[in-house]
């Protein structure tokens, strides 16, 4: 049946929300909507890190009902997708848009873009762009939280499943190869890019009356950690205690592992794109480090999501909130050190308000849904 296949195209430019998007989609639209998928990707060893499964030196494997390719140069032949999906505009190899263009039967070609709560978003999502040479049209597909947008990616059953992960606590804590947190202690999970708040940040948690366990898996956080502690030396596996602040060195978990973590804290840093969403299903307090951008243009984004975040939020709250993910959007210690205080004050409303901005959002049909929909449209 046509509309059944899928190529979807991904390039890693650095870190890994780029190929964390694509393959979350990749899996989703194969297991709920029953597509034949394959995802190409010219970078194997980042997917490899959050699916183990994945073998590098592999040209072709089939994993979770997913096709994945190896995207070389040149481009071997391949038959063309009903639906090709160009992911963060990374372009399509000539060879294969050449065939698209020759093709009889057009596929329906979408740039997926990046995530912002800007609203010229709504503007331009779904909007047609002809090819300026060849008989090819591509749509923009927007992601985003608001109903003009092409929504979020969820799966099926996803609040089910964090539901019942946080019911039995211990068990999912087991599962990381974690001890439960201890009474009154407060888990933080810390995924950042490097910050030169980081350090003050733990120093205030270690100075402070909070116990604080903050668990961090391996990446640039984690560097900077423990070359901030210096020795002895803090590697994966180490946990480390100052004052009131314990540390765990996590190994980068598997997506479905992160999910668990951010599920079990009760409060979680994130950063890019795909945490960040992550982190609003874990409908927990979060606190968002945006990937940085030429000309501060990530200040506009920020600013953006704060406004719609924040909106339903007492005004105390709102500032505070505000307060703390500016001062670590701008990497100000002593900054962050100070309205940490009253950050941690409004947790309980945080908590709150985290919850309600999950089911909200869980109003939205989700974006593969959407995809599938659009596409269904075009065909
Ligand atoms: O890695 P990122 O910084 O990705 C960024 C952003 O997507 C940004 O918009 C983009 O322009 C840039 O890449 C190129 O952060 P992000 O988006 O949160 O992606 C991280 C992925 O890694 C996400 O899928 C969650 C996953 N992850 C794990 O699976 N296990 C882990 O232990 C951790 C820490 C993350």
């Amino acid at each position: 049946m046509r509309g059944k296949n899928w190529d979807i195209f991904c390039t890693v430019v650095d870190n890994f929300g780029d190929i964390g998007v694509c393959w979350r989609l990749a899996r989703q639209l194969a297991a709920e909507h029953n597509m034949q998928v394959r995802l190409w990707v010219d970078d194997l060893y980042s997917l490899h890190r959050f699916c183990p499964e994945i073998q590098v030196s592999s040209e072709e494997q089939a994993q979770r009902g997913v096709l994945v390719r190896h995207w070389v140069t040149p481009f071997p032949r391949s038959e063309i997708a009903d639906v090709v999906i160009e992911a963060f505009a990374c372009e399509l190899p000539d060879s294969y848009l050449a065939a698209m263009a020759e093709s009889p039967r057009k596929p329906v070609w979408i740039n997926l873009e990046y995530l912002s709560a800007q609203d010229w978003v709504g503007n331009c999502h779904g909007l047609p762009s002809p090819h300026p040479s060849l008989p090819l049209t591509k749509y923009f597909f927007f992601p985003g939280f608001v109903e003009k947008s092409g929504g979020l990616l969820r799966e099926a059953r996803l609040v089910q499943r964090r539901d019942a992960c946080r019911a039995e606590p211990a068990a999912g804590w087991h599962g990381l190869g974690l001890p439960p947190s201890g009474p009154e202690e407060t888990s933080v999970s810390m995924f950042c890019y490097e910050n030169p708040a980081l350090p003050e940040l733990l120093d205030a948690w270690a100075a402070g009356e909070v116990r604080v366990r903050c668990l961090i898996p391996e990446g640039k956080a984690l560097i900077q950690t423990a070359a901030h502690l210096g020795h002895p030396p803090f590697q994966v596996g180490v946990s480390f205690q100052r004052g009131n602040l314990t540390l765990y060195a996590l190994p980068f978990l598997s997506q479905d592992d992160y999910d668990r973590l951010l599920w079990l804290c009760d409060l979680n840093f994130v950063r890019g794109e795909d945490s960040f969403v992550r982190a609003q299903w874990a409908a927990q307090p979060m606190v968002w480090h945006i990937y940085s951008q030429q000309d501060a243009a990530h200040i506009a984004k920020l600013d953006a999501f704060l406004a719609l975040y924040c909106e339903t939020l007492p005004a105390p709250a709102s500032l505070a909130c505000r307060d703390f993910w500016m001062a670590w959007n701008r990497g100000e210690g002593a900054t962050v050190a100070a309205a940490w205080q009253a950050f941690w004050r409004i947790q309980p409303d945080l908590k709150i308000h985290a919850a309600h901005w999950s089911r909200q959002l869980c109003g939205q049909a989700d974006l593969a849904q959407q995809l599938v929909r659009f596409s269904e449209n075009l065909l």
